[in-house]
């Protein structure tokens, strides 16, 4: 069974914060105190954090409905409600998240990475918060904002040190396993790999991560052999070790031909430091193929190895570990997303007409607003539709021909219109 798995889509939901409270003091000689309703706490944020000991997406297969707990509503005597605790998702390194609309969320890189995925809803603020001068006893509170909720596409894109790239049967998984802790499958027929593997090799006191991969062949760019789906893996590893069988009777052919794909699967590639390795040295004709194969590289260095036999693998391992400290870290993908959450949303409202001829308000800002108010709460409600003058909403809808006593509908709320 393939328990690789590179793309899902899970739904990510942020905690609802909790509402504010309405409650009032009460004292030995007055009535009514002042206002002491508390506010609601914040709602949970979504985040996914690295963890490298992951390599597959499979467990978000099996978790498709990602939610964040909810704020704890307001209390009396000024008590705040609870912040919910965040929810922590592990995944491997090397995961992308986009949201439903494309954006890129973010990359995780590194171990204990966090990335925030669904931002939780605020707490809805008490009655306290809102005495004023001129309303010294408020009787409402707001209703804790939703969540963020949406449909993420998450992929992985195997994050290594090093990715071993070449011809089926070349010795790939053959390397991996005389080199790190991998067990990969090896066998004498092409596409023994079917995904990605990781291994971890330590040299003195270096340790890098190698990828195991599944070979390439030509065209794969256009999706023959295993194609597009592994070739994407390549892009994540800083170092390719590029392996050439000296079995086969035109290394250099290849050579070219990998490399050709590379590039036409993504133009970036061909500046991506390759470390030449021939491998099979120990089969008959291999020196002299080695020779010709040299010359053709001109000047290319080559590491030359065979991996069944373990040869010349520290001299590889070495400089392996020299290369990597020399060349940069990966640079993360730049996240496109921008957050709409809480009072950033745009004061934008649309106004259309429904199946049953009612007027219909709709629109994000609208939507947080309505959705803080208790509708059971006549002060709440009046407070509403001070708001929604405030956006221009009356003078939208009489421009529309809402007259006198026309029903206008937001979200599941109906309301007459009175000038
Ligand atoms: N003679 C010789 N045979 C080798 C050497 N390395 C690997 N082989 C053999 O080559 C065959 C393929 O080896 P794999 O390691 O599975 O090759 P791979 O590149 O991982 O192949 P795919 O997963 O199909 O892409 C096996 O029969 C290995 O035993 C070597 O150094 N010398
Ligand atoms: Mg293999």
């Amino acid at each position: 069974m393939n328990m690789f798995v590179d793309e899902v889509t899970v739904e990510v939901t942020g905690g609802r914060g909790g509402n504010g409270k309405v409650a009032f003091r009460r004292e030995a000689h007055v009535e009514f105190g002042g206002p002491s309703g508390g506010n609601g706490g914040h709602g949970g944020d979504v985040y996914f954090v690295g963890d490298e000991g992951k390599n597959t997406l499979i467990d978000l297969k099996y978790n498709r409905h990602i939610r964040a707990a909810h704020g704890t509503n307001g209390d009396i005597k000024g008590m705040h409600g609870a912040n919910a605790e965040h929810t922590y998702v592990r995944v491997p390194l090397g995961t992308i998240v986009y949201d439903d609309k494309n954006n890129l969320i973010g990359e995780i890189l590194y171990h204990g990475e966090k990335l925030l995925v669904a931002k939780g809803g605020k707490g809805g603020r008490g009655n306290i918060a809102f005495a004023s001068n001129r309303n010294q006893a408020p009787d409402f509170a707001e209703q804790g904002d939703m969540g963020e909720k949406f449909l993420a596409k998450v992929e992985l894109q195997v994050l290594a040190d090093v990715g071993l790239l070449g011809y089926p049967s070349v010795g790939k998984s053959t390397l991996i396993s005389v080199i790190s802790n991998a067990k990969a499958k090896i066998a004498a027929y092409d596409f023994t790999t079917l995904y990605p593997q990781l291994g971890m090799v330590r040299l003195n006191d270096d340790e890098f991560v190698v990828a195991d991969l599944p070979g390439l062949i030509e065209f794969a760019h256009l999706g023959v052999g295993l194609g597009i789906q592994f070739l994407k893996h390549v892009e994540r590893c800083r170092v390719l070790l590029h392996i050439v069988s000296m079995e086969s009777n035109h290394p250099y052919e290849d050579y070219l031909k990998i490399n050709n794909e590379l590039v036409l699967y993504d133009e970036s590639l061909k500046d991506r430091t390759q470390i030449v390795v021939a491998n099979k040295m120990d089969a008959e004709g291999a020196k002299e193929k080695l020779q010709a194969f040299k010359k053709q590289l001109n000047g290319i260095k080559v590491f030359e190895i065979s991996a069944l036999k373990k040869e010349g693998l520290e001299p590889l391992k070495q400089e392996i570990v020299r290369i990597l400290k020399e060349i940069p870290k990966l640079k993360p993908k730049e996240a496109t997303r921008i957050y709409e959450y809480n009072e950033k949303k745009e004061s934008n409202f649309v106004i259309t007409k429904g199946s049953d001829g009612v007027i219909e308000l709709s629109g994000d800002k609208l939507f947080q607003l309505f959705n803080r108010i208790d509708f059971n709460n006549e002060s709440a409600v009046k407070r509403f539709s001070r708001q929604l003058r405030t956006l221009g909403i009356d003078e939208a809808l009489k421009d529309a021909g809402v007259v006198n006593g026309d029903v206008v509908r937001i979200f599941s709320y109906e309301f007459e219109y009175l000038e």
